[in-house]
C-alpha cells in the first residue's frame, strides 16, 4: 500500500532573505519528498510564509508600505529562492491567508471550549510614545549583570545572561527611544500546564507513530524528557498566546484589540497551506489528512520538517494543540541543527552569511550545494558544517570525477560508431554489481534521512562501475578490428550502470537527472527501474556535457558578494531575531542558555582565541558604586602605566574590602565603553552557573608565582 504523506517545512519570516542556513532543512525536506515519490508514496508537499507578528509590522511602517504590500512582495522572493534550489512545493502559500484564520478560529475556539483558554492579566513593559507594548527584543539597556550598554531584553550578548526585560538598567525602546513604563493588560493563556496536556504529551513523545517509526530523533526525545520532567513532575507553564493591539495579525473573535501571537497562527499555516492546495487541486480528501479520526482511518501521515530552534514549539504546543483541538497530530519532527561555515558561525562580516539569492546571481549551480548539504545530512540534529574546500572536492571528485565521467567516457563511442543504438548489457556484469551493491541499504538510508550514507554507497558503485570501464578499455577497443560488438557491449553495460547512479542520486539532484532522462531518452525514473538494464536496440541522444568543475575563485567570489563591512547589526535582522525570541518568558529562561550554547560555532580557531589578550590583574582598589546596585569598581593593576579601571557586576558575591591585594584574570583588549559610572577599561572573568546568579559568581585566581601583565594563553 502507498504511503499517503504530507510533509512540510517551517515557515520562514516574511521579513528577511533566504540563506543557506534555511536552505539545509528545506533540502532535506525536498529530497526526502521526491525520494518518497519516487517510490510510489503519495506525498503532499508544503509550505508558506510565516507573516504576522511585531517585526513585520514596524518593518513595513519604516519602509513607507502596508504589511500587506512587504509580505507580497517577500513571498514573490522566498518562492522564487525555494525553486531555483529544486525546493518544489505543491503550494506556498501565507499564514496571512482565510483558510489560516478559519484554522486557528476553529483550534482556538475547541480549545476554550475544552477549557483549556485562560485570561488573566500580565504586566509588561509599555512604550508611551509608540504606545505599543514592547516585544523583549525591543527593549534595550545596560544588562543587569555586567552592565554591557545596549542589550536586549532577553539576554546580553556581551556575557550570555538570560534575565526578564524588567531587570535591564536604564531601559529604552528600540523603536522610539522613549524610557518604557509597565502597564498591565489582560492575556490569553494556552493551559500547556494542565494535566491532561502534560500527560499527552508524555505519551506523544513515547509512542511510536503509525508508520513504525519514531516520532522524535532521539536528542529530540531526551529535549522532550528534559521539559516535561519526570513522571509526576509538572514543568510545563501554561502559553501566552494574545498580544495586544496594534499587531499585524488575527484578533482574537470576541476580544477586540487583542491578536492571536504570531506563533499561534504559523503552524497552523501548514494546514491552511494544504487545504489551499486542496482546494485548487480538487482531488484531496482534507479531512483525511487533518482530523483525528479519519486520519487514523486512513492511515495518513503528517511530516515536519524544522530546525532545532523551534522544536520547543513544534513539540509541545503545536501536538498539544492540535490534540484538544481533535486534530491530528503530527507522525514525525524530522529536525535538523544549524549550519556553520568552515567551522565557525555564519559572519557577515566574512561573507559566510550567505543568501540564496547570490549564490544564483554568482551564476554557481545548486545542485552542488544540494549534493554537499545531503552529504553532511545523517539524520540528526548535529550543526552541518559548509567547509567550502570540501564542498568543491566533493563535487568535483564524487559528481564530475566519478559519475559525469562514467558517461562522458562511453557515450561517443554510442553515437559515432552505432547511431546512438544500445547493444544488449552484460548480464554477468550487471548481476555482478547488483549483488555487490545493496539497493535497499541506499532507501533505507533515504529513509532515515541518513543522506551520508545514501552517496556513500552509491560513490562506492560509481568507484565499481568506473572500474569497469577502466578494465575494458572501450577507447582500445575501439581501435582493434573486429572488436565492435565487445566496444558496444561495454558501453552499453557502462550506461546502464550510469542510469542506475543517475536513479539513485535523483532526489538530491533532480536537475541532474532530468538531464540524465534527456539524454538517455527514458521515462522520468522510479526506484521500480532499478536494475532493469537499458534495451537493446533503444536510442539515445546526443551527450551533452553534465556538470561543470566548481572552482575556488567562484566560491571567493561569492563570499565578496556576500561581505559586509563591520557595522551594527541591521535593524532587519534584529526583528527576526525578536520573533523566535520573544515567546513565552518562563520556559525560555531554562532554554536559553542552552540555546545560545547550541547556536555559538562548535569550533573557533587557534587564531580566533588569540584575539583575546588575556592578563593577570592585581586589584589595587575596590569600592562600592553608588547608584548602581551589582557593579564593583575595580582598579587594576596589569603592570601598565597607571592601572585600568573595570566596572564588574560581582556586587552580590564579593566585599570590596576583601579583594584588595588579590590576582586575577582580566580581558585587557576589550574596546573601552563608557557607562554611567565613568569609563570601563577591561573586563574580569567571573564562573557562574547558566542564571549567572543562583549558583553564585566566583573571579578566577591564578597559581602563586604569576604576576601582574603576564599574558594567559
Ligand atoms: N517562522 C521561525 C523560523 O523560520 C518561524 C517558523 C515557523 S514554523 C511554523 O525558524
Ligand atoms: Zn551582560
Amino acid at each position: 500500500m502507498p504511503r499517503k504523506i504530507l510533509v512540510t517545512n517551517a515557515l520562514p519570516y516574511a521579513n528577511g532573505d533566504i540563506h543557506l542556513g534555511h536552505l539545509v532543512g528545506y533540502i532535506q525536506g525536498d529530497i526526502w519528498v521526491r525520494f518518497q515519490r519516487m517510490r510510489g508514496n503519495t506525498v503532499h508537499y508544503v509550505c508558506a510564509d510565516d507573516t504576522h507578528g511585531t517585526p513585520i509590522m514596524l518593518r513595513a511602517e519604516r519602509e513607507g508600505i502596508t504589511p500587506e504590500a512587504l509580505i507580497a512582495r517577500v513571498h514573490g522572493e522566498h518562492l522564487r529562492d525555494f525553486t531555483d534550489f529544486g525546493v518544489a512545493f505543491d503550494n506556498y502559500h501565507s499564514t496571512h491567508s482565510p483558510e489560516n484564520r478559519a484554522y486557528a478560529e476553529d483550534i482556538y475556539a475547541k480549545l476554550k471550549a475544552a477549557q483549556l483558554i485562560d485570561t488573566r492579566a500580565i504586566e509588561q513593559f509599555y512604550d508611551p510614545v509608540k504606545e505599543m507594548f514592547l516585544p523583549d527584543r525591543f527593549i534595550k539597556g545596560e544588562c543587569p549583570k555586567c552592565g554591557a550598554a545596549d542589550q536586549y531584553g532577553d539576554n546580553c550578548e556581551v556575557c550570555g545572561a538570560a534575565y526578564a526585560p524588567t531587570e535591564l538598567k536604564n531601559p529604552y525602546s528600540a523603536v522610539s527611544g522613549a524610557k518604557p513604563v509597565l502597564k498591565s493588560s489582560e492575556h490569553y493563556f494556552f493551559r500547556l500546564s494542565d494535566e491532561r496536556a502534560v500527560r499527552f504529551l508524555r505519551e506523544w513523545t513515547r509512542g511510536a507513530n503509525a508508520a513504525g517509526t519514531r516520532r522524535l530523533q532521539a536528542e529530540a526525545a531526551n529535549k522532550m524528557k528534559e521539559w516535561l520532567g519526570e513522571e509526576g513532575e509538572n514543568k510545563l507553564s501554561d502559553w501566552d498566546i494574545s498580544r495586544d493591539a496594534p499587531y499585524f495579525g488575527f484578533e482574537i473573535p470576541g476580544a477586540p484589540g487583542k491578536y492571536f501571537y504570531v506563533w499561534l497562527d504559523a503552524p497552523i499555516g501548514y494546514l491552511a497551506s494544504f487545504r489551499n492546495l486542496a482546494e485548487k487541486r480538487g482531488d484531496i480528501p482534507v479531512e483525511d489528512f487533518t482530523d483525528a479520526a479519519r486520519a487514523q482511518a486512513a492511515g495518513t501521515e503528517m511530516v515536519h520538517f524544522i530546525g532545532k530552534d523551534i522544536l520547543y514549539f513544534h513539540a509541545l504546543f503545536w501536538p498539544a494543540m492540535l490534540e484538544f483541538a481533535g486534530y491530528r497530530t503530527p507522525t514525525q519532527l524530522c529536525v535538523n541543527g544549524f549550519l556553520t561555515v568552515d567551522g565557525a558561525k555564519m559572519s557577515k562580516s566574512r561573507g559566510t552569511f550567505i543568501t540564496a539569492r547570490s549564490y544564483i546571481e554568482q551564476g554557481l549551480n545548486p545542485e552542488w550545494l544540494r549534493y554537499y548539504f545531503a552529504a553532511k545530512s545523517n539524520g540528526s540534529m548535529e550543526d552541518v558544517d559548509l567547509s567550502l574546500d570540501d564542498l568543491i572536492a566533493k563535487v568535483n571528485s564524487d559528481l564530475v570525477g566519478k559519475f559525469v565521467n562514467i558517461a562522458s567516457r562511453c557515450a561517443g563511442f554510442i553515437a559515432k560508431r552505432f547511431e546512438g543504438r544500445l547493444g544488449a548489457s552484460d548480464p554477468k556484469a550487471t548481476a555482478e554489481f547488483e549483488s555487490a551493491f545493496e539497493a535497499a541499504t541506499i532507501a533505507q538510508a533515504y529513509e532515515e534521512r541518513d543522506y551520508g550514507r545514501a552517496l556513500r554507497e552509491i560513490m562506492r558503485l560509481a568507484d565499481l562501475a568506473n572500474q569497469y570501464v577502466n578494465d575494458h578499455k572501450p577507447w582500445e577497443l575501439a581501435k582493434q578490428e573486429g572488436q565492435d560488438a565487445r566496444l558496444l557491449t561495454v558501453c552499453s553495460t557502462a550506461l546502464t550502470l550510469f542510469r542506475d547512479l543517475a536513479l539513485y542520486l535523483k532526489p538530491v539532484l533532480p536537475a541532474l537527472a532530468a538531464k540524465v532522462e534527456a539524454f538517455l531518452a527514458i521515462e522520468p525514473m522510479t526506484w521500480r527501474d532499478a536494475w532493469k538494464p537499458l534495451p537493446a536496440g533503444h536510442v539515445v541522444q546526443a551527450y551533452q556535457h553534465l556538470m561543470t568543475r566548481v572552482e575556488r575563485k567562484q566560491i571567493d567570489a561569492l563570499l565578496e558578494a556576500n561581505r559586509e563591512s563591520l557595522a551594527p547589526a541591521a535593524p532587519a535582522s534584529d526583528a527576526k531575531a525578536a520573533a523566535t525570541h520573544s515567546q513565552q518568558r518562563h520556559a525560555e529562561k531554562q532554554q536559553h542558555a542552552a540555546q545560545a550554547a547550541e547556536g555559538a560555532p562548535a569550533h573557533i580557531s587557534i587564531d580566533d582565541f588569540a584575539k583575546v589578550e588575556l592578563r593577570i590583574a592585581k586589584i589595587v582598589a575596590a569600592e562600592h558604586v553608588e547608584g548602581a546596585d551589582k557593579l564593583i569598581r575595580l582598579q587594576l593593576d596589569i603592570g601598565e602605566e597607571r592601572p585600568r579601571q573595570v566596572f564588574a557586576g560581582i556586587k552580590s558575591a564579593y566585599d570590596p574590602a576583601t579583594l584588595v591585594g588579590r590576582l586575577t584574570v582580566m580581558v585587557a583588549n576589550l574596546a573601552p565603553r563608557k557607562m554611567k559610572f565613568g569609563m570601563s577599561e577591561g573586563m574580569v572573568l567571573a564562573a557562574s552557573d547558566e542564571t549567572g546568579v543562583v549558583g553564585g559568581l566566583y573571579i578566577l585566581s591564578p597559581d602563586s608565582g604569576a604576576a601582574p601583565g603576564m599574558r594567559v594563553k
